[in-house]
């Protein structure tokens, strides 16, 4: 199935409509579609409709999420701010929307903080390998002061970081069977495109294939690659299990996801929409972690069913110990953040 080709006819569909949209009456701009209502002489708050960009499919947990936020931002602002949720990559593959959000072309967007720390280093700490335990020591951190520090600082990279979705762990899944870590030298993974990943696969005796997620399937059908690395849902509905039929719980990262907004966009914004945004991103995380553990669930089963070859690792350490000196590497710049992982083990 030739899914790119697809995805970027669609891609092409809608930039056309939105440049057509443009030439209308509406006053389209960077910051979305605002209509100010002054009707009756009152001085009356605008109203915007914005665009969110995602990359996985409709019913995806993350998309999920957004569609509750895009609902609660509605509800909180009367129907002034309506937030219109692509999935599917229709907007563009996730580097690219990240540009775009940057230049306040698109105004939100659901993003991994794997891409996102090309674009703002801090976000780099969640790519390195087994700085979390457990789902519960993760969200003990997302949950903290230090995470929200992480997401305030987008604002020197011009986005507005609004809240942290769950993502749970990713793990290498492969043409050929890998059974131990042994196994993986020389092989060539895709990975997220960022400096941690590559120093990762270095590691690890594999070689880093950094290339955008919807040309991964391709990719492993051709061979151009020999795995590739997800969590439990993307493995499932990007049909990478298809294709890499073999897979090694190694639960490598945990790498969460990330709703944000262009600082263009907020910086238009009242303090009183501010303040809505920002409690919607906060209300939807309970109900995206909900349908994160759902279809985590679902997905393994489903994988498992269709004849994956599901490989446990019951003993860590050697991955743990191989990884150690690249950790130690990048200490010097995640000092303070490495800390508070540490801290929120804990708690
Ligand atoms: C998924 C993540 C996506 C994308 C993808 C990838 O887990 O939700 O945003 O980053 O991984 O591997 O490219």
């Amino acid at each position: 199935m030739k899914m790119k080709t697809f995805t970027g006819m669609i891609a092409t569909v809608l930039a056309t409509g939105a440049l057509l949209a443009g030439c209308g009456a509406t006053d389209n701009t960077a910051s979305g579609n605002e209509t100010s209502s002054t009707a009756g002489g009152e001085n009356k708050q605008p109203t915007y409709t914005f665009r969110l960009a995602e990359s996985h499919p409709a019913d995806y947990p993350t998309t999920l999420g957004d569609k509750r936020f895009a609902e609660l931002v509605n509800q909180k602002t009367n129907g002034r701010i309506k937030i219109e949720v692509f999935p599917s990559s229709q907007l563009g593959e996730e580097k690219a929307v990240i540009e775009q959000v940057q230049l306040g072309a698109i105004e939100f967007t659901r993003v991994s903080t794997g891409p996102l720390a090309e674009f703002n280093k801090a976000f780099g700490v969640f790519s390195l390998p087994y700085i979390f335990e457990s789902e519960e020591h993760e969200w003990n951190f997302l949950n903290g002061p230090d995470a929200q520090k992480l997401l305030d600082g987008l604002s020197s990279s011009k986005f507005m970081g609004l809240a942290y979705y769950d993502s749970g762990a990713r793990s290498f899944y492969t043409r050929e069977p890998v059974k131990s870590i042994e196994d993986l030298k020389g092989m060539k993974i895709r990975v997220i495109q960022n400096k941690v990943n590559i120093d990762l696969m270095n590691a690890l005796g594999a070689s880093a294939t950094p290339m955008p997620y919807g040309d991964v399937f391709n990719a492993l059908q051709t061979g151009v690659i020999d795995g590739a690395e997800n969590n439990w849902p993307s493995y499932y509905t990007s049909k990478h299990y298809e294709q890499a039929k073999n897979i090694i719980v190694d639960s490598h990262q945990r790498v969460p996801e990330v709703l944000m907004v262009s600082q263009v966009t907020w910086d238009k914004l009242s303090d009183e929409d501010k303040k809505a945004i920002k409690e919607a991103a906060a209300e939807s995380v309970a109900y995206q972690r909900e349908q994160w553990k759902k279809f985590e669930k679902e997905a393994e089963d489903t994988v498992r069913a269709a004849g994956v070859t599901v490989t446990e690792v019951s003993d860590l350490m050697p991955w743990q110990e191989a990884v150690k000196p690249m950790i130690e590497k990048y200490r010097p710049d995640y000092k303070e953040v490495l800390d508070a992982i540490e801290n929120a083990k804990n708690k």
